[in-house]
């Protein structure tokens, strides 16, 4: 296996379970725990590089799935890769491609060999194999490249998800044998549901590997909290104390108070850019619809706290005026306010966890956040 150059993870700080560190990759040191935007295209839906660094991003995800497909991975490779095409300098992620074809539901065949799919955009048949995804992956030129994986929907049969995540071990094993390029990092996928001892038996089978950080996949997919939570805290406390733990596809604010309580360190969600684009602004008093009439007579910011763009410069009236006129300022305002929230969010926890003060202060934020609901 090779070692993985410039890549390196520190914890300098916990809190109970939640810990403060710092990741190191060849693209920029970033801070943990961290919110990693959607830029499944190779963008952060409407905002420019520029605005992707004011927000507070550190780190981006993009999808091998998508662009294998649209522009191919051969072009971005020929821009020096994500940064080079993209125009933003900093780390990239890409996820492997497997849930990204589940999700988009033009899945046509599973097997041992890989995944079989209908291309959204040209019906065309496409293989995508752990060795390929890998072989994109590493064109792609991300900084953290994920393995293929295989994420069961909820619910699941328990004999189908116990097949899949020794798949998913086995589907590793051949990731690692082809990565030949050592400035990625690849991190191993824990799946096994909502089941302990089937997540018992995925960490048995992936920890093995000592890759360099850890995801925990196969959650958010459906189930309710009570069961996601649980499942969260059993993973994170088996996997190991000096690697990064990467929560897939979890980003509401509550999930991510509850996430870095229980010790994971990175998250990535659609949620923030997509609410916003609908017309939400998420707050500390819970999530404001822009779209009702109450916001069109409002002439306060959406947070008077909040330091973005939208907040500093703008009424809620006018955001709301926006969205009705159909003005793409709108939804790209709302992106950035809601991006900003999450990532001052994570910001204030890491504050809480480097003077020991988390617990605290997640009880007082979530008095606030789901006090005014009720
Ligand atoms: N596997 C991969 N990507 C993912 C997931 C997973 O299980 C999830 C689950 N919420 C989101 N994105 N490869
Ligand atoms: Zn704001």
């Amino acid at each position: 296996m090779s070692s993985e150059l410039s890549f390196d993870f520190e914890v300098q700080q916990r809190d109970g379970r939640a810990r403060l560190g710092t990741l190191q990759t060849p693209h920029g040191e970033v801070q943990t725990p961290l919110f990693m935007p959607v830029g499944t295209q190779g963008t952060v839906k409407g905002l420019s590089p520029a605005e992707i660094e004011e927000v507070g991003s550190q780190i981006i995800l993009a999808n091998t799935y998508h662009l294998m497909l649209r522009p191919g991975e051969q072009l971005v490779a020929q821009h020096g890769g994500l940064q080079g095409f993209s125009g933003y300098p900093g780390p990239f992620l890409t996820d492997s491609g497997g849930f990204q074809v589940m999700s988009l539901g033009h899945l046509r065949k599973i097997s041992e060999e890989g995944v079989i799919f209908k291309s959204h955009l040209d019906g065309s048949m496409i293989e995508l194999t752990p060795e390929r995804s890998i072989q994109v992956q590493q064109a792609l030129g991300a900084d953290i490249i994920m393995a293929f994986d295989e994420c069961p929907p909820y619910p699941a049969e328990r004999d189908y998800i116990r097949s899949s995540l020794q798949r998913t071990a086995r589907w590793l094993e051949r990731c690692l044998a082809v990565k030949d390029k050592d400035d990625q990092a690849l991190f191993a996928i824990v799946q096994g549901g909502v089941h302990p001892d089937l997540r018992d038996e995925s960490l048995a089978l992936t920890l093995p590997f000592d890759t360099p950080g850890y995801a925990i996949g196969g959650l958010a997919v459906g189930e309710p909290k009570e069961e996601m939570f649980p499942a969260v805290a059993y993973t994170a406390e088996r996997l190991p104390e000096h690697k990064p733990r990467y929560l897939m596809g979890v980003g509401h604010p509550e999930d991510l108070v509850a996430g870095i309580a229980l010790g994971v360190d990175m998250f990535d969600c659609v949620y923030p850019t997509r609410t916003g684009r609908f017309g939400y602004a998420l707050t500390d008093r819970g999530r404001l619809n822009l779209n009702s009439s109450g916001a069109r007579t409002r002439l306060e910011p959406i947070d008077p706290d909040c330091d973005c763009v939208a907040c500093r410069t703008f009424t809620q009236a006018y955001i709301a005026h926006l969205l009705r006129a159909e003005e793409m300022l709108g939804p790209r305002l709302l992106s950035i306010h809601n991006l900003r929230y999450l990532h001052r969010l994570v910001e204030r926890m890491r504050e809480a966890i480097a003077v020991g003060t988390l617990y605290d202060w997640a009880m007082a934020w979530g008095q606030t956040y789901f006090g005014s609901k009720a």
